[in-house]
């Protein structure tokens, strides 16, 4: 997703933007530009490509100036090419802007401006924005007053960063339906999308709300509502994620440092929560009609939340990707109904919008989200944060099995309430995080695995119960980041079509830790070995060890808790096959790490 950074101040803007797009860079982006005040009008350099070699070739640092807006385009409407990448201006040069969300009433609003004689350049919906800026200029009193009129105009998702030449001493930032935070510093101010751009230089933030927007200067900043301009007081929040969090801290990879930041990953979704959890338990409870609504990795980790919810407190649960609920569950929706949202950034544009649609409904909403502050939590009734910290990787690695971990906690602080004795899990929950440290020693042995498979075409994983999320899981990571084409299943669902696929030497990765359906896991890995399929095998038993061609040996915990662990050795198989096959596992070619358009 495109990724925002602005700034003013005493410093030179142009190296602290490009520092701020690098970091900005795990969003996904194709081109990447920035607009400087010069001191002799607006310059304007961007291009596609990489933040790097566009720096090198067009010397986006070098530019003079102490105010400036930056972007890395992830493009949505237009081809990713020179022309397309932002910033964008007006007929003038005099106003450029950079943006994150996608105009729906661009088309309209194109024709209408040029008709009045605007002349584009690009195919964006972005540029829009600027000439009807310009536009409103021209009948307005003031700059802010063009801008809060033009953004009355606009349909669908904005954040915006905006540089006007006639007004040295600020920039102008809008929120809505997409991120964007204030860095507050001493005698300069910040916003990007995200906080990691700027925390090298201020920890102190602002987040702003849709509908609003910013005026910063050097030594002020200012935020009104859209739509009557009128102020809006907002507290600084400070951030303690440091930026060497933010770093690799001497892993090749994020994703490889991220996979092993999750046995304190966990320790913190389980201590971060355990004081709350009861509370959020009992205004939850009452609820039977309950929809989790996510998409991608959180989708499993709420398939998860499904089986344990019915396993341990019988309740009915239907799980639906976001983008399709938000389309399909209007009248199914309604004041006795609680909606659990999961979503990594809080931003995932299908999920605010099925939470929007509940909360319309008058349903409770709970959202289980990573980032402090972000659109869903503001939007729900009830938040518990996952605290895997900021997840740089695209795939997505602890923020999933502290994920699956607050699921567990949750459902086990609900059970308790019930007065169902529980002690043996929680028991277990706490040795979790240990485990998860036990299980990435098999990195080297995983690492020796992935040569021999790093040829195949197809990888078929499968489990059962609590565990067809985890073979879900297994699958997508593998997809996302070696571009193996791989299906995670039901083990049951073998026989009914999948199976025609298994032919010598197909990998067949099975989830099968000790537990009700253990011998069921068994009679489906059969149906593959007498296929010739290769079998590598996860699970705590010898019975396993002895039908399997690798085995992959899993500490012994109580079945319902095996997700959490279980994922970790699947994360490794997919990052070495990346590695091996030449990928960069952080930065998976088409995917974006938080989904902010539709
Ligand atoms: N619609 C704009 C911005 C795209 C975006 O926000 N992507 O995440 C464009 O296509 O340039």
């Amino acid at each position: 997703m495109c990724g925002i950074i602005a700034y003013i101040g005493d410093g030179e803007a142009g190296k602290i933007l490009v520092d701020g797009l690098k970091r900005l860079e795990y969003r996904g982006y194709d081109s990447a530009g920035v607009a400087i005040d010069t001191g002799e009008g607006i310059t304007i350099k961007k291009g596609a490509g990489r933040v790097d070699e566009l720096n090198e070739m067009l010397g986006f640092s070098k530019l003079p100036g102490k105010r400036g807006i930056a972007q890395t385009r992830w493009a949505t409407h237009g081809e990713p090419n020179d022309v397309n990448a932002h910033p964008h201006t007006d007929c003038s040069g005099r106003i450029a802007l950079v943006h994150n969300g996608i105009i729906e009433n661009y088309l309209e609003l194109k024709e209408g401006l040029m008709e009045r004689g605007h002349t584009f350049k690009s195919e964006t919906d972005t540029e829009v924005i600027a000439h009807l800026i310009e536009e409103e200029l021209k009948s307005s009193e003031n700059f802010e007053e063009a801008l809060r009129r033009a953004l009355l105009k606009l349909k669908g998702s904005f954040a915006l960063a905006i540089i006007y030449a006639g007004e040295r001493d600020r920039l102008y930032l809008v929120r809505n339906e997409s991120p964007l935070v204030l860095g507050i510093g001493e005698g300069e101010n910040f916003a990007a999308s995200d906080v990691p751009a700027f925390l090298e230089y201020t920890n102190r933030v602002v987040f702003l709300d849709d509908g609003e927007y910013a005026v910063i200067g050097k030594d002020f900043y200012e935020v009104k509502r859209i739509e009557d301009g009128e102020r809006v007081e907002k507290e600084i929040q400070e951030i303690s994620w440091t930026l060497d969090m933010a770093e690799k801290a001497g892993y090749p990879h994020f994703m490889l440092k991220e996979i092993y930041e999750q046995p304190q990953a966990i320790k913190d979704a389980i201590y971060g929560n355990m004081e709350t959890i009861g509370e959020i338990a009992r205004a939850i409870d009452e609820y039977e009609k309950i929809f989790i609504v996510a998409m991608g990795t959180s989708y499993h980790a709420g398939l998860y939340a499904k089986y344990l919810f019915q396993h341990l407190l019988g309740k009915v649960v239907l799980v639906e990707d976001a983008s399709e609920f938000r389309y399909s569950a209007e009248k199914v929706v309604d004041e006795n109904t609680l909606v659990i949202a999961i979503t990594q950034s809080g931003e995932t544009a299908d999920t605010l919008a099925a939470i929007k649609l509940a909360k319309a409904k008058g349903a409770k909403v709970l959202s289980v989200v990573n980032v402090v502050g972000s659109m869903a939590t503001r939007l729900s009734d009830l938040v518990i944060y996952t605290h895997a910290g900021p997840e740089i990787g695209v795939a997505a690695t602890k923020t999933y099995t502290t994920q699956l971990t607050v699921m567990a906690l949750l459902a086990m602080a609900i059970a308790e309430l019930r007065g169902v004795n529980i002690s043996t899990l929680k028991e277990a929950l706490l040795r979790v995080p240990g485990l998860v440290e036990e299980v990435l020693k098999h990195d080297g042995a995983i690492r020796e695995l992935s040569k021999s498979l790093k040829e195949a075409r197809d990888f078929f994983y499968i489990g059962r119960s609590f565990n067809v999320p985890t073979a879900l899981e297994g699958a997508l990571k593998l997809k996302e980041i070696s571009y193996i084409h791989a299906e995670g299943l039901s083990a049951g669902e073998l026989k009914h079509g999948p199976l025609a696929l298994i032919e010598e030497g197909v990998p067949v990765v099975a989830i099968a830790p000790s537990g009700r359906l253990f011998e069921k896991m068994v009679s489906n890995i059969k149906e593959v070995s007498a296929r010739k399929g290769f079998i590598i095998a996860l699970g705590d038993s010898e019975e396993l060890k002895k039908v399997s061609d690798v085995f992959v040996e899993m500490p012994s915990l109580p079945e319902e808790l095996t997700p959490i662990v279980y994922a970790v050795p699947l994360q490794l198989l997919a990052y070495h096959l990346a590695v091996l096959r030449g990928n960069d596992p952080d930065k998976p070619r088409n995917l974006a790490k938080s989904v902010t358009v539709e």
